[in-house]
């Protein structure tokens, strides 16, 4: 059935359902689906989460926050339904108008789905952020479950003692509990190890309506191959480099040829300093050197063939505070 789906770019601005196409079959009476926003603060593991849940990695993943900056969709298809994951930016006080537009996107995402899943990190209480997520949750009346993240860091950080363990766990439980919404149901699990996320999905299925299926059963996203391609770009960029570098950077995917030996891609860094281009570039050249081939490797996985990758690096001084430029590099308000 494979030859039937479109190509993943012709999804991305399709209607929903996408009825019409002849991989998607019709749902039996009792199958559910539905959209599940995934939201929280900045690096609770949010893209971790949905990566898992869906088997592969559609949204690129780091320890710096605000790594996710657009809305992305991934689809989790099983006998029981379908579920569309739409996994968002870090909510947080935004100081400069990427960080507004990731935001703002996040808050749409929260109108459009039925069910939030509000992620928190369990190594932590709860604090300020998680608050200033639950107020602007509050003002929707999206039914929403709490998500307690990286369950495995309670073993790690509390050793063997039962007692402190419990307590430990309960003050945690506890500071999330007492922050959300009335009603609101409890999940714990690690996105990392995959702990609890077989009740985590049951939890979810139970909360959806019987629906049709929306994508075809083995397409895992509808975003763009083009896009993620620069994703896995920026995502070796955050690993290699260091400090303010990660933010300062976005990736455009100038050009895409294939032939059926190899796939050529030519790539523009975009940085707002001269002293950032400096960075990315190295001594000799050989930073530059490295992000590309990590990202060359990562692509290749992508796509399942060979890659050449050829990177350029261009300041284009305060992009992030130009509303022009963020959405020419591909940073707007989703509708
Ligand atoms: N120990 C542990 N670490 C986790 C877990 N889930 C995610 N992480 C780590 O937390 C960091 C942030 O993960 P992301 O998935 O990028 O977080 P996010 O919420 O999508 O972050 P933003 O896109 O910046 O909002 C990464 O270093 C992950 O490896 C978990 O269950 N346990
Ligand atoms: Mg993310």
């Amino acid at each position: 059935m494979a030859e039937y789906i479109p190509p993943i770019a012709d999804l991305a601005s399709a209607e929903f359902p996408l009825e019409g196409f002849l991989p998607i079959p019709s749902a039996p009476e009792n199958f559910k689906s539905g959209f599940v926003g995934i939201v929280g603060r900045p690096n609770v593991g949010k893209s971790t989460l949905m990566n898992y849940l869906v088997g592969q990695k559609i949204a690129i993943t780091s320890s710096v926050a605000q790594t996710t900056r657009n809305r992305l969709r991934g689809i989790l298809t099983t006998e029981t339904g379908q579920i569309i994951f739409v996994d968002t930016p870090g909510i947080h006080k935004p100081h400069h108008q990427l960080g507004k537009v990731l935001v703002q996107n996040a808050e749409r995402a929260i109108q459009g789905v039925d069910v939030v899943l509000f992620v928190v990190d369990g190594s932590t209480k709860a604090g300020g952020g998680d608050r200033y997520v639950v107020d602007i949750l509050k003002r929707w009346q999206t039914p929403g479950i709490l998500g307690i993240n990286k369950i495995d860091a309670w073993a790690d950080d509390l050793g063997s003692e039962e007692s402190k363990e419990s307590l430990d766990r309960a003050n945690v439980i506890n500071s999330y509990q007492e922050i959300i919404p009335e009603g609101w149901q409890i999940c714990e699990f690690s996105a990392l190890t995959g702990a609890g996320l077989d009740s985590l999905q049951n939890l979810l299925f139970q909360q959806l309506a019987a629906g049709p299926y929306y994508y075809p059963p083995d397409l895992v996203t509808d975003q763009p191959e083009r896009f993620i391609m620069g994703e896995l770009i920026r995502e070796q960029i955050i690993l290699l480099t260091r400090e303010e570098i990660p933010h300062s950077v976005a990736v455009v995917i100038e050009q895409v040829e294939e032939t059926p030996q190899i796939t050529r891609i030519l790539a523009t860094i975009h940085v707002e300093r001269d002293s950032q281009k400096g960075i990315i570039i190295g001594k000799g050249g050989l930073m530059l050197k490295s992000i590309g081939s990590a990202a060359r490797q990562q692509i290749q996985k992508l796509i399942e063939g060979k890659v050449y990758l050829e990177v350029f690096v261009k300041v284009q001084p305060k992009w992030r505070q130009s509303r022009f430029q963020l959405a020419e590099l591909g940073y707007r308000v989703e509708d």
